[in-house]
């Protein structure tokens, strides 16, 4: 038994359960956390002209300096340092590198990914790098966005040059961050950018995302890149109410919508029978040999966990498809997210299962709670068991003989949560706002360090 600093105790046994080369890491993406939106040549992207929408966020909150990582990247490496994480998934911010989305590369903006990389490389910390974390080049939704078709080739583009610049410093890429948010949220709810309510127009964008994944795999695999490329997909247990066959088609139906509507395509080479009457037809959006370039054979798959459902049939819920979420409430996180982190090991068993044997990796899980700073520190209790029970959750995938390979907490920093604003706070390290943007790691960060350094004390 290994008794960490703050007096936790971790079993050594237990911990070889995770490989050796296990990946402990934090996450983060660029609009969330950069700032900086008017420097050094970035074009508009359309997460500032929605958040400068009224109404669009919580108190008009925008990205335009979140937490000033462009400036203080140096001061976060040196955290992660500090907590001994050794991975670090970022997203590069496309109009930062291309203003409008394509066209003249912007020198300045590839300069600040290349001091970032080099100096989390010089601190030992290796990166895991998404492309597309949800912050279009509005010049590009000016011209349809993902309703069209060109984007998907604006796309493979800014990928292929990303392959050719950081690909000597990157050996892990992320296509697409939880494109169902882009399609679901931004297309069918409104309640992400670009903020259009269209359930056709969702059904599009979805296969537009995932056409673009596709051919920046192949992209990647025709430069012969070294290292790995995946998708990261937010994925949710779902369970029904009861055995009644109609709390089962349900649950059939929620899954459809929340994870086989991306899992199917990207494995099973085809879209789940039932989605277009859910929710639009994506039909016409699909032409010649898409569904093969969809299911181009990827490295590994990220999966983003949070919460879990229980469904029950219910015919008033005509807008969710007839489906009511009964999920108990007894414990939920700040975002009113249920807590449950068996839903982790069921979602990890059922791809393993049902869909793939390439490796796993969780690119993120992590809880928002009311975190308060008082004597300079902040006690985030919750937290701390929220993550020791989803990294149980992940012994028991391992046990079940999933092929897991990282762990990334969301995330390193308190920062920019799309249309909560700045509400909510999912940071192992708080950051306080209204005092110069200081960071402050909370209890939950040293318990992560102290959980790495055990685990890391196991294998030697
Ligand atoms: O903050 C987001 C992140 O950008 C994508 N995954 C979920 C997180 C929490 O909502």
């Amino acid at each position: 038994m290994l008794r960490a600093a703050n007096g936790m105790e971790f079993d050594t046994n237990w911990l070889r359960k995770f490989p050796p080369d296990f990946r402990w890491g934090t996450a983060t993406a660029a609009y969330q956390i950069e700032g900086a939106v008017n420097e050094d040549g970035r074009g508009r992207s359309i997460w500032d002209a929605f958040s400068h929408t009224p109404n669009k966020t919580w108190h008009g909150d925008t990205g335009d300096l979140a937490c000033d990582h462009y400036h203080r990247y140096r001061e976060d490496v040196d955290l992660m340092r500090q907590l001994g994480v050794g991975h670090y998934r970022f997203s590069v911010a496309w109009p930062r590198i291309y203003p409008t989305g394509g066209g003249t590369l912007n020198i300045d903006g590839v300069a600040f990914y290349d001091r970032l990389l080099d100096t989390l490389l010089a601190a030992g910390i290796r990166p895991v790098v998404t492309l597309y974390h949800w912050d279009l080049p509005q010049a590009l939704e000016e011209r349809g966005g993902w309703r069209n078709r060109d984007t998907v080739y604006y796309f493979r583009d800014y990928a292929g040059r990303m392959f050719e610049q950081f690909g000597d410093r990157i050996d892990t890429w992320i296509t697409h961050n939880e494109p169902w948010c882009t399609a679901v949220l931004g297309h069918l709810l409104g309640q992400h950018a670009p903020g259009i309510q269209d359930p056709a127009q969702a059904g599009v964008v979805a296969h537009h995302l995932l056409l673009s994944h596709g051919l920046s795999v192949q992209a990647y695999r025709s430069q012969r890149a070294g290292g790995q490329i995946g998708i990261t997909l937010n994925l949710s247990a779902v369970y029904p109410a009861s055995d009644r066959p109609e709390d089962l088609a349900a649950r059939d139906r929620m899954d459809t919508i929340l994870n086989r509507s991306f899992l199917d395509p990207i494995f099973l080479g085809n879209y789940p029978s039932g989605l277009n009457e859910m929710l639009g037809s994506a039909g016409e959006a699909v032409r010649g040999d898409d569904m093969a370039q969809i299911g181009s054979p990827l490295d590994f798959l990220g999966v983003n966990y949070y919460t879990y459902q229980v469904v029950a049939h219910d015919a008033d819920q005509t807008e969710l498809a007839g489906v009511k979420d009964v999920t108990p409430r007894d414990e939920v996180t700040d975002m009113g997210w249920p807590v449950g982190p068996a839903g982790l090991t069921d979602v990890l068993r059922r791809i393993h299962d049902q869909y793939t044997r390439i490796p796993l990796m969780v690119t993120e899980n992590g809880a928002a709670y009311p975190d308060q700073l008082v004597d300079d520190r902040v006690r985030d209790s919750a937290r701390i068991s929220y993550l020791k029970r989803h990294i149980g959750a992940l012994g028991d995938a391992l046990d079940s003989g999933v092929d897991l390979r990282g762990y990334y907490v969301w995330s390193l920093l308190d920062n920019f949560e799309w249309s909560f604003g700045y509400s909510k706070r999912f940071g192992l390290v708080y950051v306080d706002y209204d005092a110069g943007q200081r960071r402050l790691p909370k209890d939950s960060a040293w318990w992560y360090r102290d959980f790495i350094q055990a685990f890391r004390r196991a294998w030697t």
